[in-house]
């Protein structure tokens, strides 16, 4: 198992309310150790288990609220 943590680019978002709920959302995601969205520089950190997410998993489950997430 190994733990990876990132920073990330954040598309979409309109409010401060949006950044909490990628971060609640993110936060109940089986895989996702830790997550932190700052709305004012539109950027994640996220940590994960490589084996059980990845980014294209993260980037997936972000879409379905509507926004978009990118590796920095
Ligand atoms: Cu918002």
């Amino acid at each position: 198992m190994a733990t990876i943590k990132k920073k990330y680019n954040v598309e979409g978002m309109h409010c401060g309310a949006c950044a909490t709920g990628i971060q609640m959302y993110l936060s109940n995601t089986e895989g996702v150790k830790s997550v932190s969205v700052d709305y004012n520089s539109k950027k994640a950190e996220i940590e994960y288990d490589d084996k059980k997410i990845n980014d294209a998993g993260i980037a997936k489950n972000v879409e379905e609220l509507g926004y978009k997430i990118k590796p920095e």
